[in-house]
Formats: structure tokens, sequence, C-alpha cells
């Protein structure tokens, strides 16, 4: 059994879970400890305790800790990607390219350890020097997701421990796995008892604790939209920084001038690689007129030549869906689409494999209208609508139109229409010619309206979350 561990030591937790593999669900990955309030207080405390040593080793002490980490989960690309699509159900390639990004992110924040620049100038009273530097922020804590089990722990406790803050992490209790295996290599990197603290368990009890100790002064969380603004109105309360990444429901643009084999290619990565399941998955096509036949034919050509199955099997394409509740949840939404009127184009149905898991085939709608739920709601599955569009300026129009604003592609030869594009699309992230899924580690990521609260994350501008402020005044 994996344990939690807890200022250094690996402790029992008071109940234990099983993580089972979605593409196989006789294969149990593992079991896991399971903590409860009290010891997630206890993980508070201790990270508490902790913090003040860490923020005081230097910068080369955090530098070279983050760099141990970055090597060990380069180096075990192959095995720990392995384990990742196991549990998770992405593709060995998808799981592989996903160690290797977590792994980046911590050789990027060994070097941003030791780029920490604050400001020195002139005071308006003569004589006087005003200095502003950056500090920890303190405890951070950290709550994860199940759709990237290593990337996004990796993107939020690098900058964590790079700044100098301790870390308490509660990992989704779907995929414990590669975030225990993270933590496992992260308690050899020589940072001291406490700095890093894994709490896996439920949301309601571990993630509970951190949003209620006045210990914890940070919290940084991707999840859904309802869990993400019942923690920040919570932490409100407790006058907590908080970033949030939530849901997304992200269009690509399709314009009649666009380059069509492009535009497939950023149709299929962005709305069903990975099966769907991520928060910039592309899942409304809005398909200008003249080439709306042309594309949507491409499109059900592409996805009839792509393999679902087992995740580890070589000729897969598209893994399982994360487990029997998505599956549901993805399939309910075919059910809509076709009562709202729309026409399933291609796939939606459940599949048997070799082996028993939750398998169902990409499901592409056309004559879809902005108005229905499918076109408006995340889904989070390999399930995409096309919208035909008469304009340019009417496909913004649309693609605007959404409680979301994470990322937004579109795929056009004008650079007119790009040019304005980027200008307009009220999203955190513009995609021209590029999926909207897929992003780089070192600049910055995150959307507008209810798909993102606070600071962003990645890259250098972590520092905005991670660290605050301090100015400092001398008259020498
Ligand atoms: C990506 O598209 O490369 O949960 C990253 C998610 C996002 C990460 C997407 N926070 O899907």
């Amino acid at each position: 059994m994996k344990l939690n561990l807890i200022g250094g030591d690996w402790v029992e937790g008071s109940a234990i879970r099983q993580n089972i593999n979605p593409s196989d669900v006789d294969d149990v990955v593992g079991e896991y400890a399971q903590a409860d309030a009290a010891q997630a207080r206890m993980a508070i405390d201790v990270a508490d305790a902790a913090q003040r040593t860490w923020s005081l080793s230097g910068i080369q002490a955090r530098s070279n800790a983050l760099e141990f980490n970055a090597a060990e989960l380069l180096a075990r690309q192959q095995e720990l990607g392995t384990l990742l699509s196991r549990e998770e159900g992405k593709t060995l390639a998808e799981g592989i390219a996903e160690v290797v990004r977590a792994g980046q992110i911590f050789r990027f924040f060994a070097g941003e350890t030791l780029r920490v620049c604050g400001h020195r100038l002139p005071s308006v009273r003569p004589l006087v020097d005003v200095e502003i530097t950056r500090e920890p922020v303190g405890v951070v804590g950290i709550i994860t997701p199940w759709n990237f089990p290593i990337a996004i722990p990796a993107w939020k406790i690098a900058p964590a421990l790079a700044y100098g803050n301790s870390v308490v992490f509660k990992p989704s209790d779907l995929v414990p796995g590669s975030a225990w295996a993270l933590a496992e290599i992260i308690s050899r990197s020589g940072i001291p008892a406490g700095v890093f603290n894994l709490v896996m368990g439920r949301g309601s009890i571990v993630g509970n604790e951190f949003v209620k100790s006045e210990k914890v002064d940070a919290l940084s969380f991707t999840g859904s939209v309802d869990t993400g603004r019942r923690l920040a109105e919570q932490a409100a309360r407790g006058l907590k920084k908080t970033q949030l990444e939530m849901g997304g429901k992200n269009p690509l643009i399709v314009l009649n001038d666009a380059d069509l084999d492009i535009a497939v290619n950023c149709a299929i990565q962005g709305a069903y690689y990975s099966t769907g399941q991520r928060c910039t998955a592309s899942s409304r096509f809005i398909v200008q007129k003249d080439i709306h036949a042309r594309f949507v034919s491409r499109v059900r050509d592409a996805l009839k030549a792509l393999n679902v199955g087992h995740a580890l099997e070589p000729e897969t394409n598209i893994g399982p869906v994360v487990d029997a509740e998505q599956l549901r949840t993805d399939q309910d939404y075919v059910e809509i689409g076709r009562h709202e009127g729309a026409t399933l184009a291609y796939g939606g149905e459940l599949l048997t494999r070799r082996t028993p898991g939750y398998y169902m085939s990409p499901a592409f709608f056309t004559d879809t209208t902005p108005e229905m739920r499918i076109a408006r709601e995340e889904i989070f599955g390999p399930v995409a609508c096309a919208i035909a569009v008469d304009t340019y300026e009417e496909a913004l129009d649309v693609a605007n139109d959404s409680e979301f604003g994470l990322s937004a592609g579109i795929c056009t030869t004008s650079l007119k229409h790009a040019t304005h594009f980027k200008r307009q699309m009220q999203t955190g992230m513009a995609m021209v010619n590029v999926p909207t899924a897929g992003v780089d580690y070192h600049v910055p990521f995150g959307g507008t309206k209810g798909s993102s609260y606070g600071p962003r994350e990645q890259g250098s501008y972590a520092t905005e979350f991670f660290t605050r402020v301090k100015t400092a005044y001398t008259q020498a």
C-alpha cells in the first residue's frame, strides 16, 4: 500500500482506496492510504513549521532540489508514463509526454529559483532608497484533478518550492499513482522534512481542511467550476490567496480560407486526443459555410481512422474515458444532443474491447446551434459539435458567447482575421492554426470569465501567485 508523506514520514491513513485501470477494470493499479481530517491538519502544521527553514535555505539548495526532481522524472519517463496511462487512460505516448513535461517544468523552475528579481529605486525623500523584493507566501495548499496526474501537480509544486514556500498536496482520488511517485521522488530531493507533504484523500475531508486552516496562506486548485467557486468563497473568508483553473468550452473557428489539413488536425488533436478530457479541449467547431461540408467530411474520415482502445496498446490513438461516472456523463450528452435536434455525424457509441473498460467512440455532432446545451456546457469527454456560420464576425460572436474563456483557436490564412481574433477573443489563450489544447510549459496558462480566477500559472508569471511583494525603505 502507498502511504501519505507527512513531516518526512510515510504514514498510514484511516482508509484505503483502490486505483483502478480504466482500460481494464480488472487491473488494480495499487492501493492508496486515505488521510483523515486530523492527518490533513498535521500535514499543515508541519508545513507551517518547516517553511521558514526552507525559505532561508538559499537559492542554490532550492534549485538543486528542483533539478533532482527534473532529472529523475526525465530518466524514468517510460516507467512513469506507463503508470500514468495505466491509471488515467490516456495513451502511452501521451503519458510519457506528460512525464517529460513535468520534468521540464521542474527544470524550468530550477532555473527560475536563481532569477528572482526585485527593484531598487530612489524614494521621493532625499537620501532614502526603496527596495521591492519578492518573498514566499508561506504554506501553499495544492489540489489537482485527475486528467493530468503529474503535469498539473508539477506546475503547481515546482513554483511553490522554487520560491521558498512549503506545500500540502492533495491529488485527485482517482489517479493517486503518479502523484505518489512524484512525492516519493521529491522526498529524496534533499528538501527538509515537512516542506513537502502528500495527503491523499477526499476533497470534502482533506481539501476542506486546507480551505479552513488559518495556516494555509494560499490555495491553488484545478478542477470543476462548482468546487472552484466553493473553495474561492471559503478561502476569501480566511483572506487566502487563491488561484483557480476550472472549465472550458473552447471554440475552434474554421474560416473559408483555412488550410483544410491544418484545420482537421487542430480539430482532431484539440477535441479528441486525451479522450477530450482537457479543460483546453476544443468542443465547438465554428465553421464558415463554404468550407463546412468539406470540413465535416474530413473530420468524419479522420475519426473513422482513429483506434479507440487500451491505453497501453501501441496502435491506440484514443484511450478509454476515465471512469464509469464520466462515461455516463458523456453518454448523457450524446443523448441530449440528439434530443436537441443536432445530427450525430459520427460515433458516440459504447465500445467493447479485449479488456473491460470505459470505451466509447468519439462523438461528432453537426447541425448544432449555439443555444444547444452540447454547444454551451462543458462535457469533458470525446464529444464535439460543428456550428455553421456565414461570416467571420458571426464566428467571433458565437465564439465569445460563453460563460468560459480559457482557450480559443482559429484556422485561417488571413493575417487580418488572425490579428483581429487575437485581439477580440475574450479568452486567456488564443491559438492561430494550432490546437486549443497542448500548451507550452514555459509561458503563462489561464483564462478569463468562469474558467480561471487569480494570477496566472506557469512561466515566470508564476511569481505573482507564489510570492508576495515587500517594499522596504532605507535612509543611509
Ligand atoms: C494542455 O492543454 O496542455 O486541466 C493543458 C486541464 C488544463 C491543462 C491543459 N488545466 O485540462
